[in-house]
């Protein structure tokens, strides 16, 4: 039986426990496996290497990314690291120009010491990517919706050039969740998720989780995250699998109250620009629509100055100001030095990532409380 969204969310990798029945599975804390002989095992040896709590997240996630193979990581920004690791001294990648900044600091700060080169361009169109392509272009890496200006890119047009010049595509799809989104189904190779965000959605825990169909994509990662170590403890791994339960529901409401707020925003004469993909404004919410289920929980505005931002930010009172998305609790931050701020500021001005500009994470309060919260906190 083909289980839905909502019925794998609650069952995969979820069975009970086969030894007593108990149905949520316990927490295997265990580092070591006693081996029945040597090179005889029952499934387990070292838990680096595997782990019951972790392969039960594994399969419940990537069941969600329809896909075949899952691999949990400490954080997202370990999971972006160890892939970059499958790359050689001499292989290009062409980036999506709006990343989180930890993923462009990780790329142009750190990869670019060990020969790997990177072009970040605007694959909202996706001529740009077919335009960059070099003869040692190995890997496309984007966002879609992107963090922090929510660019919406083409995933079949993207994954259909990739497929033709044999680079690997690879989508971060922290900001869709796989409720909203699932980029394998328009041909990508692998998903990428921050689980700290919508995955987990209480702002407790820290993760990542890659996703495919790819096998040797999938041993090849493993033996990397073997060797460099970045695994997630049991525990987080249980706290992600408690949290993606709800997360049609989550998602559903957060969604909701977001396209609220954007209208209500894009209503305000002295905003700029609001920055949402399913609202009429944003450049691409045709495709936003097609490939999203719907617009997402996170949007961005432009106040005029970083004087109103940063007033803005302070006067605020459900919202928190801090980094970080995705949970329960309504957030807001300030690009240009919180998320983004291991961006040049030059970069962030091409970019369009404005002084004035303001990432909110909208959570499950009530909305009429959130609008409130922010027509109070526009006032001088
Ligand atoms: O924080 P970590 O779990 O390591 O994930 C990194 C990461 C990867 N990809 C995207 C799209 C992200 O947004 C993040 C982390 N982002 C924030 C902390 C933030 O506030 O934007």
């Amino acid at each position: 039986m083909e289980f839905k969204f909502e019925t794998k969310a609650i069952h995969n990798g979820q069975n009970p426990d086969p030894e007593t029945g108990a149905v949520i599975p316990p927490i295997h804390l265990a580092s070591t496996f006693k081996q029945v002989s040597v090179g005889e095992h029952q499934g387990f040896e070292y838990s680096r290497t595997g782990n019951p709590t972790r392969q039960r997240l594994e399969e419940q996630v990537s069941s969600l990314e329809n896909a075949k193979y899952g691999i949990a990581f400490a954080s997202g920004s370990a999971a972006t690291a160890t892939i970059q690791l499958l790359l050689n001294k001499g292989d290009h990648v062409i980036c999506g120009d709006d990343v989180y900044g930890g993923t462009y600091r990780f790329f142009d700060k750190v990869m670019k010491k060990f020969g790997v080169s990177y072009d970040f361009v605007d694959l909202a169109d996706p001529e740009n990517l077919r335009a960059t392509i070099k003869e040692n272009t190995k890997m496309v890496w984007l966002e879609t919706p992107t963090n922090p200006l929510l660019k919406i890119s083409d995933l079949s047009a993207l994954a259909e050039i990739s497929k033709e010049h044999d680079l690997i595509s690879i989508v971060d799809n922290t900001f869709a969740s796989p409720f909203l989104q699932n980029p394998i189904d328009q041909g990508i190779d692998v998903v990428v998720h921050s689980s700290t965000k919508y995955l987990g959605g209480h702002s407790d825990l820290v993760g990542g989780i890659v996703a495919t169909n790819d096998e040797e994509f999938t041993e090849k990662l493993k033996f990397l995250q073997n060797s460099a170590g970045a695994i997630p403890s049991p525990f987080d791994c249980w706290l992600l699998m408690r949290g993606i339960k709800t997360l049609a529901l989550r998602m559903t409401q957060h969604s909701k109250s977001a396209a609220n707020i954007a209208e209500y925003l894009s209503e305000q004469q002295f905003i700029e620009n609001v920055y949402y993909p399913f609202i009429d404004s944003h450049p691409n919410s045709d495709i936003a629509k097609q490939q999203m289920r719907y617009g997402g929980g996170i949007l961005s505005f432009d106040l005029p100055s970083a004087g109103s931002a940063h007033a803005f930010l302070k006067k605020l009172k459900i919202f928190y100001l801090a980094e970080s998305l995705g949970g329960v609790e309504s957030l807001a931050e300030y690009p240009p030095t919180m998320t983004h701020g291991s961006i040049e500021k030059d970069r962030r001005q091409v970019l369009g990532i404005n002084d004035g500009l303001v990432r909110l994470s909208v959570g499950l309060e009530n909305v009429d409380d959130l609008i409130e919260d922010i027509t109070q906190a526009m006032k001088h």
